[in-house]
């Protein structure tokens, strides 16, 4: 599986003024971060909003990447709360040859190890595709440990996991049982560490305007110069605290709007972004990274 490694990144959805997903803008936005760089889409994640999208709207959005995806590597994430949903998005990244499906735990209800588990393998049986385990547990609520994350590495059903946690120790013991499944770090600002831990790549919602940065810090580790490469995840760093300040995907869509794309802005509840911040961006984040 590692040959499915790298750097992906985590689509984010652009939105027409009336709320329809913008197809020219997520087209232009694929062309873009494979000119950065970037190795493969993460499609329909967290910061595709996806969770708040209906199930036509998601299967609109992996037909316009696969598109526009050239060779790049296509990881699906179908998670939903609704599992029936969930499965109609694993058929369809079938379908459309994609090469990975991924999902969040099922989440809210506090659902057992072992219904979980359940969960993760009848998506996989009933698309007959590769599971990569979002774990997330900041977002999702659902904490794992080494021995629920290495109870689906020992399955053949499952090619990895995408790892948004900051416990290292965790990622490398399991990549140390399980050294051919594919690990992806999901905190950017810790892509470093991840990779000094174990990780293959990265999987990021900053790498949609620096995939650029994130491709050269995981080239320079490969390499041996982790202190060249520490200097580029400083740059990468002093951007996303600002991010984290404003709202990481309010944020990052005002940056894609400053870079002259029309992306609109997050759907509610998220709230819109004010004046303050959008000049913050202007003068501290837009002459940092690339224009599209
Ligand atoms: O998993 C992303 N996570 C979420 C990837 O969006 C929830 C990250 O790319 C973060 O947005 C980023 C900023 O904290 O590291």
């Amino acid at each position: 599986m590692n040959e499915l490694n790298g750097i992906y990144t985590a689509l984010l959805t652009p939105f027409t003024r009336d709320g329809k997903i913008n197809e020219k803008e997520l087209v232009r936005l694929c062309k873009h971060n494979l000119r950065l760089g970037a190795q493969g889409f993460y499609v329909c994640g967290s910061t595709a909003e996806a969770l708040m999208l209906s199930l036509e709207e998601r299967k609109y959005i992996m037909d316009i990447v696969k598109d526009s995806a050239e060779n790049a590597r296509l990881i699906a994430h179908v998670g939903s709360i609704n599992e029936r949903d969930a499965h109609k998005l694993a058929g369809y990244a079938k379908e459309l040859s994609y090469d990975l499906i991924s999902s969040v735990a099922p989440f809210y209800y506090k659902f057992s190890f072992s219904e979980i588990k359940d969960y993760y393998v009848r998506l996989a049986d009933s698309s007959d595709m590769k599971m990569l385990v979002y774990h997330i547990p900041a977002f999702s609520g659902v904490g794992m440990g080494a021995d629920e994350i290495s109870s689906f590495l020992s399955d053949d059903r499952f090619a990895g996991v995408k790892y948004t946690s900051n416990d290292f120790f965790t990622l490398e013991r399991c990549k140390a049982l399980f050294p051919h499944k594919l690990f992806f770090n999901g905190y950017d600002e810790m892509l470093l560490s991840g990779l000094a831990m174990g990780a293959d790549g990265g999987i990021g919602s900053t790498y949609n305007f620096m995939a650029d940065k994130f491709v050269k810090i995981r080239e320079l580790f490969l390499k041996g110069e982790a202190e060249k490469a520490r200097e580029i995840q400083n740059e990468a760093n002093r951007i996303i605290a600002i991010l984290c300040k404003i709202g990481v995907m309010q944020a990052e869509k005002e940056i894609m709007n400053q870079l002259g794309f029309d992306f609109g802005d997050c759907l509610p509840p998220f709230g819109k972004i004010s004046s303050e911040h959008k000049e913050l961006i202007a003068s501290s984040i837009i002459p940092y990274v690339e224009r599209a």
